[in-house]
């Protein structure tokens, strides 16, 4: 996968997309493209390279008609905020931005609608009035936290105690992923309760931090762990493992995203389920920015359709995972 991201950036670079921390370097505009700036949260998760890899691919594949100026925030608003001005200097036609938190973006995104600038956003959205972005393109996070719960009350016949590794604070996803969860949990498995629930920020490496904590307060008394993304039980799965017990045996897994990573653990039998959340959203991201340069009107959500992959299957998906 890595090999595949390198190969994408490379071509990216060659389209002389600008990679920098909050800002995007000037290229010439007037050009009669379509020219949109995408402020990106960063690299935290596999889940995020793909949405970055499909947005770089499909822009250099559409070099003559798209032109991207891409901004890597490093996983801050501020460098966001940063990218957004640049974009507004450079007059863009279209903004796209994956905010990482949902607060704190009133201020730029009036500034945005005041140059006459059409905002998306992709894959989270922000807490600001409507009047301030377009669209959003992205998955309904509640019905995949539903989805989750429903999940972990098969795999622990409705009783069981478990733990639950949330997303980054303040992000809607998280929010979503987490009301989704605990509400079904709570109306439909009450034989099932959380014992903790941390931030593991999306990562793998703080997620298996938080799963050690976990194991060093509860013990074996956890039979369960639902995490807000797939790279965060992978990490909890090392933690199982190196604390002497069987991930997805002693400890089952629901997550979300459908990375490669879960679904060669589930083939290993190392992990039991995790509820997609499609990255490829280029295709669909790309034409509602061509729709706003054409001055139509989107809905107000543009929801991607995704499955719920499990264990039974993962050995025969995985050829097919295309991130
Ligand atoms: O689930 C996670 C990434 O915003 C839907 O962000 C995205 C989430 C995704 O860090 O892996």
């Amino acid at each position: 996968m890595k090999k595949i991201l390198g190969i994408l950036l490379c071509l990216a670079l060659a389209a002389g997309f600008a990679f920098a921390n909050g800002s995007a370097e000037k290229t010439e505009t007037g050009s009669g493209k379509l020219v949109v700036g995408f402020a990106q949260i960063g690299q935290e998760s596999g889940w995020r390279d793909a949405e970055t890899a499909s947005l770089q691919w499909y822009a250099s594949r559409n070099i003559d008609t798209i032109e991207l100026h891409f901004a890597d925030a490093q996983q801050k608003q501020e460098n966001q905020i940063k990218a957004i001005r640049s974009f507004i200097d450079m007059g863009v036609d279209v903004i796209g931005l994956a905010p990482v938190v949902e607060t704190g973006w009133d201020a730029v995104l009036m500034e945005v609608k005041e140059a006459g600038i059409p905002v998306i956003f992709l894959d989270r959205e922000a807490d600001v009035d409507d009047s301030l972005y377009a669209t959003f393109i992205g998955s309904d996070f509640i019905l995949e936290g539903q989805n989750a719960a429903v999940e972990m009350g098969r795999l622990l016949n409705g009783k069981g105690k478990i733990v639950e590794l949330e997303g980054t604070v303040g992000a809607s996803v998280a929010n979503d992923r987490k009301a989704g969860f605990d509400d079904t949990i709570a109306k439909q498995f009450p034989g099932i309760e959380i014992l903790g629930s941390q931030t593991g920020d999306f990562n793998r490496a703080k997620g298996k931090e938080v799963m050690e904590s976990f194991l060093k307060t509860y013990g074996s008394e956890i039979k369960g762990v639902y995490g807000h993304n797939d790279d965060m039980v992978l990490g909890a799965i090392e933690a199982i493992k190196e604390a002497g017990l069987k991930p997805g045996k002693d400890i089952v897994t629901v997550s979300i995203d459908g990375v490669k990573g879960v679904f060669e653990a589930m083939a290993a039998g190392e992990a039991n389920v995790t509820v997609e959340c499609n990255p490829l959203l280029a295709p669909q991201f790309f034409q509602a920015a061509a729709d706003l340069k054409a001055g139509k009107t989107l809905p107000r959500w543009i929801k991607s359709d995704e499955g719920i992959y499990r264990a039974d299957t993962a050995a025969k998906d995985l050829p097919t995972r295309q991130y």
